[in-house]
């Protein structure tokens, strides 16, 4: 089955570039508002069709207990965060939950895992889990935590479409937010997914207290890896009760819409999510991220462990907006 990502309208055009520099992303986010969402909404245009909006819903299949030290994470075992782990999910629960998503109108599925790395026996499961989802007729993803080279393999040769693994802010703001491993490591298992023949879905969270030049800094390095993640989910913070992010300041709507601007400018060619956080953005600003260049969402009123808007008032948000789910090449 072809992917979304090969939806596009062009490809090799000059406006693909792999050199640029922190500098050139610290102007465009200081760019005025309408000038930076002209060029943005321009480039949009120009490799997608502007009112189709790619669906994918989220399931944690695994959830909590994690050893990783992610300062904004529910599912962190260092933090009191009242959320309980619990097994990997039985394969007929995931395919229910599957089944409701494709008749709620999800193109994609998502299953997330609180790993740090799977064991191979893990991966097995998932693996299941991937072509069982596959057969549904969804587009699969799989957000496992690290992977080697052989289990990227072992995905790819249970069909899998997608792998999550998100750089979340920049290299020099990283120490801060995560000890328990390094962005080296995160740039090894995108390396292993992307040599393996796996869509890479790879982006960032703003709301960390990051400074305007780590956002920068973060689409820099996203965009000039050797090839553009296919997809880029630009997440808000979940201040989640618990966690050392609990207090954190909600970041200015617009300055979150800048950055999906950016994003879209830097990879004209990927699908960029308005990934977490819209349960807290009034339709005015979803609009303006759609207008922006987002033209993907987590559809479904769960992301991992918080809520999402309904699908109801997401269809009633289409509806307003003249949008309507990107089509899935088959
Ligand atoms: N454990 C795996 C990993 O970290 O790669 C996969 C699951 S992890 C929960 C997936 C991604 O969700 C993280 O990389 C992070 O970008 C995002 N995420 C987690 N908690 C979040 C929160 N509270 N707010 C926004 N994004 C969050
Ligand atoms: C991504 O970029 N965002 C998703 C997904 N990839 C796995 C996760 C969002 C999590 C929001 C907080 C929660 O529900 O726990
Ligand atoms: Fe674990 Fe992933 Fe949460 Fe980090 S983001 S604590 S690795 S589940």
């Amino acid at each position: 089955m072809a992917t979304q990502a090969e939806n596009r309208v062009f490809t090799d055009q000059p406006d693909i570039r792999h050199d640029w520099t922190k500098a050139e992303a610290e102007a465009l986010l200081a760019l005025p508002f309408n000038d930076l969402l002209y060029r943005a909404h321009g480039l949009h245009r120009r490799y997608f069709d502007a009112n189709a909006v790619q669906l994918s819903t989220l399931l944690n299949v695994k959830d909590g207990g994690c050893p990783e030290d992610c300062k904004y994470c529910a599912q962190s075992a260092r933090y009191e965060t009242g959320f309980k782990a619990q097994k990997l999910m039985a394969l007929g629960d995931v395919l229910d939950k599957a089944r409701a998503a494709k008749a709620a109108g999800a193109q994609r599925f998502c299953m997330g895992a609180a790993w740090r790395s799977p064991k191979d026996h893990e991966l097995e499961q998932i693996c299941d889990m991937v072509g069982a989802v596959k057969e549904l007729g969804l587009e699969t993803c799989v957000t496992l935590g690290m992977l080697s080279g052989d289990q990227a393999r072992r995905l790819k040769r249970a069909g899998l479409d997608y792998y999550n693994h998100n750089l979340d802010t920049s290299e020099e703001y990283y120490g801060a937010v995560i000890t328990t491993r390094t962005y080296r490591d995160r740039l090894e298992t995108l390396g292993h997914v992307r040599d393996a023949g796996i869509n890479v879905c790879c982006g960032g969270i703003l709301g960390l207290g990051e400074a305007e030049a780590d956002r920068a800094s973060m689409l820099v390095t996203l965009a000039n890896l050797a090839e553009h993640p296919e997809s880029v989910p630009i997440n808000m913070l979940v201040a989640i009760e618990g966690t050392p992010y609990a207090e954190n300041d909600q970041i200015d709507p617009i300055d979150f819409v800048r950055v999906i601007a950016a994003a879209r400018i830097m990879m004209p060619a990927s699908v960029v999510r308005f990934a977490a956080g819209r349960l807290t953005m009034d339709a005015a600003t979803q609009a303006l991220a759609f207008f922006a260049g987002a033209n993907s969402i987590f559809y479904g009123e769960k992301l991992l462990t918080t809520p999402n808007p309904d699908g109801d008032s997401d269809q009633a948000l289409f509806a307003r907006l003249g949008l309507k789910p990107m089509e899935v090449r088959g």
